[in-house]
């Protein structure tokens, strides 16, 4: 276990398995060194990173179980040629973090946490808040219409505001406008949510062009990575008013935020809280252990990423 986990998970594994804690060694690259012909699975923590060059250091290891649905953080492909099953966390956190994207919508179209600060600095005994853009008469966009894509536009659905939707390829069995590049799709709408996995294939995905074509009315919402959107190319738009404003629940350099993003009042920024609920959290824990438990036991995993099991050629 390279970083700490839950104190849950790291009890029931500590049941089953024998764990190597590297954060707690004094030398941890010492500690990785002795055990390393032994370690025969990871148990990964959210975003630590599970390079092919420790994978390498590893000639036994068979498992990585991740925590989370995103597994930018794990080279699976390198996982998945040298016969090395990767998990992940899906569905169960697909409901919250869906939650989390159609409130950080609200919180940024409505102007909520301004509207909050306003109130709790005492002005709204001088006067009342200023009127906001609305979500009425919005059209969304989601970029990277999966599972939780998917949750995302079942809610604006209910709230009455139409979805497009981009992805790499255009899915037979949704009845929803399918635009072929980010581009097109910012161009249709006023809400353009990113749900894409992060890595190096969306790296900068909402780019400048796709800023200009969201425009001037247009509110960006990221609760995927922070790589998937230029966060240079954002500020800028934010600043000059090429879009209106931004809800971000993720960055390029997490937990590091931009002083430039900081300092913008037209952005809304949350600490990467997209499934960070107790019930979530517990949820996906339960399913990191599950994923080790039926790898030890020679079952197969509840939950692999499509890349693994490959056996090498
Ligand atoms: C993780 C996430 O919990 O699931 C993901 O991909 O981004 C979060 O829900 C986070 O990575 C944990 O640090």
């Amino acid at each position: 276990m390279p970083a700490p986990m839950m104190p849950f998970i790291m009890e029931r594994l500590d049941q089953a398995f024998h764990v190597h804690k590297l954060w707690l060694a004094a030398d941890a690259d010492a500690l990785l060194a002795e055990v390393a012909p032994s370690v025969r699975a990871i148990a990964a923590a959210g975003g630590a990173a599970i390079t092919a060059d420790l994978m390498r250091r590893l000639p036994r290891l068979e498992c990585v179980s991740g925590f989370g649905v995103g597994y930018d953080s794990i080279d699976a492909q390198w996982a998945g040629t040298h016969g090395i099953t990767v998990t992940n966390t899906p569905d169960v956190l697909t409901e919250e973090v869906a939650d989390t994207a159609l409130a950080l919508t609200l919180m940024a179209v409505r102007r909520l946490p301004q509207a909050e600060r306003y109130l709790r600095a005492g002005h709204w005994l001088e006067k009342p808040f200023p009127l906001t853009p609305s979500l009425r008469g919005r059209t969304a966009g989601v970029l990277g219409l999966g599972r939780i894509g998917k949750a995302i536009a079942r809610r604006f659905a209910a709230c009455g505001v139409p979805v497009h939707y981009h992805g790499r390829h255009r899915q037979a069995d949704v009845d929803l406008p399918y635009h072929a590049t980010p581009v097109d799709l910012a161009r249709a709408v006023d809400v353009l949510v990113v749900v894409t996995p992060g890595g190096s294939e969306t790296r900068n995905l909402v780019d400048a062009a796709v800023l200009k074509a969201l425009g001037p009315d247009g509110i960006l919402v990221n609760i995927a990575r922070g790589t998937v959107v230029d966060e240079q190319a954002l500020v800028a738009a934010l600043r000059d008013g090429t879009i209106l404003g931004a809800g971000l629940d993720v960055f390029a350099q997490e937990p590091a935020v931009p002083q430039a993003l900081l300092d913008l009042d037209n952005v809304v920024l949350l600490p990467h809280v997209g499934s960070a609920t107790t019930h979530t959290r517990q949820a996906m824990g339960q399913l990191v252990v599950d994923n080790l438990v039926a790898w030890a036991e020679g079952r197969p995993v509840p939950t692999p990423v499509p890349e693994t099991p490959i056996k090498a050629g």
